[in-house]
């Protein structure tokens, strides 16, 4: 009995010292501790935890702990989850809008893509995220990916023939692989070393650093440079955690993420020359493909069909290819 009342007695007394522990946010991360997202994303939750005093207190779990990519957006966007930093890849899914930023060869370059979310086209993108339960309060840089193998180097799209390739979660990036000749696969990131490994699948496609932080380049050494999809990632947060907060938290919330983006985008650039040296070391075999417009001019079919499909979002298209 006294132990049970001292117990009891114990736990009370944490709630009142510790009122923040009511006002956990949990937070989805897919990568590990020193990735320059996760960086970003625990000073995020530093500065909200600080500035709030106490009255929201995220928290941040890392090595998508909580689950995969395209079930974690579905966990924000019902308010199982409160905050995470998405791939615009697999919320095409969700947010059709979106899936214009995963047409291959969008942006001419990652200075661009910068430009264009962080102004009034990239607030189109906010505003059809919210429509959907997602408030996305900053961008995060996520550079380009390109293609890796574990069978040759990639010079031009027929070496792409036959190939099994890993995709994220989205239709668009298997119609990519197929007018390249190759079998795409949907699958889970997690899932995708042990498939490398085993032969499953041949290779996969991604940037630098997740490349390296996923340890994919030890078992597919042939990283042939495509620079084929530049994806922005959002820290997002669910509308109905921020529906909650009062005015003068929401200022301090999206204060904190647009400096976490700005954090994260200078540890980006680092983390990408690391990463290329790392894996270089490592005896990867790094090419230039050597006609990037072959790759380019194939794409066609997969613009032409989706603008078919989404005549309502050809303009986007058309705003994002005009902006420098
Ligand atoms: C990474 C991205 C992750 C995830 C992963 C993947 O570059 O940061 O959010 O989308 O790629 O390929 O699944």
């Amino acid at each position: 009995m006294t132990f049970t009342r001292i117990a009891l007695t114990g736990a009370l007394a944490a709630l009142v010292a510790v009122p923040a522990m009511a006002n956990e946010w949990r937070g989805w991360n897919i990568h590990p501790e020193d990735y320059p997202n996760s960086v970003a994303l625990e000073s995020f939750a530093t500065e909200v935890t600080e500035n709030t005093e106490g009255r929201v207190a995220p928290q941040v779990y890392h090595n998508a702990v909580l689950g995969d990519q395209p079930d974690a957006i579905e966990q924000v966007r019902n308010g199982g989850l409160d905050f995470a930093n998405f791939n615009m890849g697999p919320m095409g899914q969700i947010v059709p809008a979106t899936n214009v930023l995963s047409l291959p060869f969008i942006f001419k370059d990652v200075d661009q893509m910068h430009v264009v979310m962080d102004g009034e086209i990239g607030q189109r993108f906010s505003d059809a995220l919210a429509k959907e339960g997602l408030v996305a309060l900053s961008w995060f840089d996520s550079g380009s990916r390109s293609f890796y193998n574990t069978k040759q180097a990639i010079e031009t799209p027929d070496d792409v023939k036959g190939m099994k390739f890993r995709v994220m979660n989205n239709d668009l990036y298997v119609q990519m692989v197929d007018q390249l000749g190759g079998n795409a696969t949907p699958m889970a990131y997690g899932e995708v070393y042990q498939s490398l490994k085993t032969g499953v699948i041949d290779g996969a496609e991604n940037n630098y650093p997740s490349y390296d932080s996923s340890n994919h380049f030890e078992v597919a050494k042939y990283y042939s440079i495509t620079n084929h999809l530049i994806i922005p990632e959002c820290l997002c947060v669910s509308t109905a955690t921020w529906d909650a907060l009062s005015d003068a938290d929401k200022t301090i919330v999206k204060a904190a993420a647009v400096n976490a983006a700005n954090i994260q985008r200078e540890l980006w650039a680092e983390r990408e020359l690391q990463s290329r040296e790392k894996v270089e070391a490592a005896g990867v075999q790094i090419n230039e493909v050597k006609d990037p417009k072959a790759f380019q001019d194939a794409m066609t079919p997969v613009y032409e069909g989706f603008i078919e499909a989404n005549p309502d979002l050809e303009s986007l298209i058309k705003d994002i290819q005009a902006s420098s």
